[in-house]
């Protein structure tokens, strides 16, 4: 365990975070995470993320540095650039962004002014804090107006975005999702937002692997701007990305620096060139498609459970569970499913009733266990570990047998990308 840590050098210098990095590792090593936000990254990646690239500033970009020294740091930006924008057929790429909201924010100062109308997913419907939330800058500098899913099928309502576009004329309408289990169909928000005379910004943070490996649509042909993180589906490191038609190119440098960010992190760079790399391979494409098919296995065997899955299934990496007719909330489900294991977290529902830190719903993702290499007939057995949990979230008993069956399933597939 503890070389597989990467926390030998440390275990002399600094004994006490060491033990909690190794905490950690068994932490990861011993529970199934179902967030759908997270995954296990490469030893490459990982490698990459260590080296002493994290000592050099290189405020500026490729060739118009305002160091020195700056240039192989050059070369291995560029290196990311031209890898991001191969993966995504996008004619610019900017690397730099520490993150999404980072790349959220910039793309916004880049494309619109304070005061100005945008037009997001509602946030129980799915949407991101940074799409409009009012605790969130996006919700204090612009005007927000929302969209959000239809009652009945709880899938994107595009005629209620069509209409609140023409109510609102929005500057910018942004599409993307942290919790839609569905396809979103960009081609219809290009052309809302091409009547509308409004520019179109899509988030895809959370399926960006699912794009790059071909099982989700892209929405490069229609947005004027793409953000994006790598930790997510594309199983890179903790980072951001904005991604834009050849025309906005500049403007999208410049909000991101100077104007919203200092020096890059070269090394996160470096694990983002890398990260694009492997997106650009053939394995990648059946990781992708892997993620999908398990999560759709999750989605029908919790259905079949008879638990109430948001939508009635998913098109991607993640589904949604409605708990309210088990009467219980988010937080609850969360708690339960911790103590046996089972790392997932709490998530409003559309409609929902209760705040988000209680929340009505439970969102389950395939992303990390997928890289882990749980076949589909494990990822029904989570499902159905998953619901003995909900089912009798105070038994001890019942509790056990879960953390057994757990562990069990853990020892089967040790943590990736440590060797
Ligand atoms: N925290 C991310 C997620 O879990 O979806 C969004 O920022």
């Amino acid at each position: 365990m503890a070389s597989h840590s990467s926390c030998d050098s440390l275990s002399s210098l600094d004994p006490e975070l060491a033990a909690l990095v190794r905490r950690e590792h068994e932490r990861q090593a011993t529970t199934i995470d179902l967030i759908a936000s997270e995954n296990h990254v490469s030893h490459a990646v990982r490698t990459a993320l260590a080296t002493l690239l994290t000592d050099k500033y290189a405020e500026g970009y490729p060739g118009r540095r305002y160091y020195s020294g700056c240039g192989v740091v050059d070369q291995v930006e560029t290196l990311a650039i031209t890898r991001a924008k191969a993966v995504f057929g996008a004619d610019h790429a900017n690397v730099q962004p520490h993150a999404g909201s980072q790349a959220n924010f910039a793309a916004y100062q880049a494309l619109i002014t304070p005061g100005a109308t945008i037009l997001g997913m509602d946030r129980s419907h799915g949407g991101h804090l940074t799409h409009g939330a009012e605790v969130n800058f996006s919700g204090k500098l612009f005007k927000v107006a929302t969209y959000g899913v239809d009652r009945v099928t709880e899938r994107i309502d595009y005629e209620q975005l069509r209409a609140m576009a023409r109510q609102h004329r929005p500057a910018l309408i942004v599409a993307g999702a942290s919790s839609y289990p569905r396809i979103i169909d960009f081609a219809v928000f290009g052309d809302v937002a091409r009547e509308v005379g409004a520019l179109l910004m899509v988030d895809v943070a959370h399926i960006a692997g699912l794009i790059a490996g071909g099982v989700h649509p892209s929405p490069v042909p229609y947005a004027d701007v793409v953000t994006g993180t790598t930790q997510k589906t594309l199983r890179g490191p903790r980072g951001g990305f904005i991604l834009c038609k050849a025309q906005h190119a500049s403007l999208i440098d410049s909000a991101v620096f100077p104007g919203s960010q200092g020096g890059p992190l070269m090394h996160v760079i470096a694990a983002k060139a890398v990260c694009f790399h492997e997106a650009l391979q053939p394995a990648f494409r059946t990781y992708a498609a892997a993620i999908v098919s398990n999560a759709r296995v999750m989605a029908e065997e919790l259905a079949a459970e008879g638990l109430r899955v948001i939508s009635g299934g998913t098109d991607n990496h993640l589904a949604l569970v409605d708990l309210t007719p088990l009467d219980m909330t988010g937080k609850q489900a969360q708690d339960a499913l911790e103590r046996a294991g089972i790392i997932a977290n709490r998530n409003s529902i559309p409609f929902d009733t209760r705040p988000p830190m209680v929340a009505g719903g439970l969102r389950v993702g395939t992303p990390a266990i997928t890289t882990r290499g749980f076949s589909a007939e494990e990822v029904r057995t989570v499902a159905t570990l998953v619901c003995r949990v909900l089912r009798a979230p105070t038994s001890e008993t019942v509790r056990d047998d879960v953390h057994r069956s757990v562990l069990e399933l853990c020892a089967r597939h040790p943590l990736p990308g440590l060797d």
